[in-house]
């Protein structure tokens, strides 16, 4: 969803704005890139469009250039900060475990990576 209202209580919104502070590691035109505060790995960051969307399938209907514009961000960033090697993931919805509800790609590198989701 976009819209005024949607962003008023939304964390992320906040650090887009500069209004809570984040360790920023790049920013493009439309998206800003900053590590997690609860890092899951060596490299863990979190790529966020400037615009808010709720989750992933909005953000993908509404305008896939800004997804792609994320996509890009989140490879220069594991290219910057680890081997450009990574895993991206977008948990939409809360039984995918979900939080924040601005949409938001993991970043994850930096290490030989697992796979049990579950
Ligand atoms: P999730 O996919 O919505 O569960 O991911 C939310 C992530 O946002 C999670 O990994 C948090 O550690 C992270 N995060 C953050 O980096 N800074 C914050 O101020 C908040 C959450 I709130």
């Amino acid at each position: 969803m976009t819209s005024v209202d949607a962003t008023q209580d939304c964390i992320f919104c906040k650090i887009v704005a500069g209004q809570l502070p984040a360790d920023v590691v790049a920013t493009s035109e439309r998206s800003l890139a900053f590590r997690d505060i609860d890092p899951q790995a060596p490299v863990h960051v979190l790529v966020v469009p400037r615009e808010h969307h709720g989750d992933v399938s909005v953000l993908a209907a509404a305008d896939p250039a800004l997804l792609a514009d994320m996509v890009a961000l989140a490879d220069q960033v594991a290219g910057e900060l680890a081997d450009g090697q990574y895993r991206l993931i977008f948990n939409s919805g809360p039984r995918a475990g979900q939080s924040v509800f601005h949409v938001h790609g993991h970043v994850i590198s930096g290490a030989q990576l697992g796979w049990s989701p579950a």
